[in-house]
């Protein structure tokens, strides 16, 4: 299997996150990126190809125009604000106040295009944020160009992101532009499979009204789970979408066994649903040692985890998403990508 993968989402690193009541190193670090990029070359799991530049229609097909014109936009008004250090929001335009009227000065601005104070900036965001958008869309291309399957190593990640919105480290929602582009270049259908430990609440608003996309999500369950708001199992699509969104939420402890029988089930639906394309959102902070998860996946898991997405038998986007572990995290993401390629 190919990987695309750019050097760019570096520097995106030295941010800082709000936790528990204190600012402290981001958890979507850098290294991450590398560590999977160092399994896959001593796995020889494939070449790794740097992306194409693409512009940012197909983003904005997935996204609002003005959300998207306002990411690169972000770091420059931080700096004439007078401004060092990490970008972040602190104020929403929540109930009660003003959604609809787009205000003028950074700090507002942070608040109305974002859900929460965890898609942070620092100088080398935009660039970071524009080269995973570029590797999701040039892995699609292998895809379309009929590979069996390809990766692409996203950096920061994107499952988080809405139509008009960033939060949880993501700006981009790289799986879901990625998607579109299918729908663009002739699929009919595609399924989104997002494994990321978190909902993938951003993923889920773009398509839920949608029958072109269908969703399905497993995920520690929102009542006590970050993103909090979203991500019920009554949550099943609206209009034309209704029956094409999945939700699997899981309580905190879940291991294998619970989680791959919520695997098995939304693998019937998307084979079910036989789509020319499957997009895969990876995260791996499924795993047990992740700091910031409750799931108890073992490294010996990813591997069937792959084996069993491969028996779907469709041409597969991986794209990644979270996890957290950065020691694993390599063994982890690449033993999904080697369990698809044996199976
Ligand atoms: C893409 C992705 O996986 N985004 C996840 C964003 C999670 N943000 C909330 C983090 C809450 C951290 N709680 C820390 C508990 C540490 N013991
Ligand atoms: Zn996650």
């Amino acid at each position: 299997m190919k990987t695309v993968y750019s050097p760019l989402h570096a520097g995106h690193s030295g941010q800082m996150e709000l936790v528990a009541g204190a600012i402290v190193p981001g958890f979507e670090k850098s290294s991450r990126a590398e560590i999977i990029r160092a399994r896959i070359e001593s796995e020889k799991l494939g070449e790794v190809l740097p992306p194409r530049e693409f512009d940012l229609s197909a983003a904005k097909r997935v996204h609002r125009a003005d959300y998207v014109d306002f990411l690169p936009t972000v770091w420059p008004m931080w700096v004439a604000s007078g401004r060092s250090g990490t970008a972040m929001p602190f104020t929403w335009p929540t109930r009660g106040l003003r959604g609809d009227v787009r205000p003028r000065t950074i700090d507002a601005l942070l608040g109305f295009y974002s859900f929460d104070a965890g898609a942070n900036f620092v100088e080398g965001t935009w660039a970071a944020v524009k080269s995973s958008h570029d590797v999701a869309l040039t892995a699609a291309a292998l895809v379309g160009n009929g590979e069996r399957a390809a990766f692409a190593l996203c950096r920061p990640p994107g499952h988080h992101a809405g139509s008009g919105f960033m939060g949880g480290y993501c700006y981009i929602n790289n799986a879901a532009v990625a998607a579109q582009w299918f729908r663009d270049q002739g699929a009919s259908k595609v399924a989104i499979l997002d494994i990321d430990y978190h909902h993938g609440n951003g993923t889920q608003e773009i398509f839920y009204e949608r029958s072109d996309v269908l969703v399905a999500n497993l995920h520690g369950d929102p009542m006590g789970e970050y993103p909090f708001f979203l991500g019920h199992a009554d949550e099943t699509g609206a209009g034309e979408g209704e029956g094409f969104n999945h939700n699997y939420p899981m309580p905190p402890g879940t291991a294998w066994d619970g989680w791959s029988a919520a695997l098995d089930d939304a693998y019937a639906k998307v084979a079910a649903y036989a789509p020319d394309i499957l997009v895969v959102s990876l995260g791996v902070d499924t795993f047990e040692k992740d700091p910031i998860s409750q799931f108890k996946l073992r490294s010996e898991d990813y591997p069937k985890i792959g084996r069993r997405i491969a028996k779907l038998g469709m041409p597969t986007l991986f794209v990644m998403e979270g996890g957290y572990a950065v020691e694993e995290i390599g063994i982890n993401a690449v033993g999904v990508l080697s369990g698809f390629e044996d199976g």
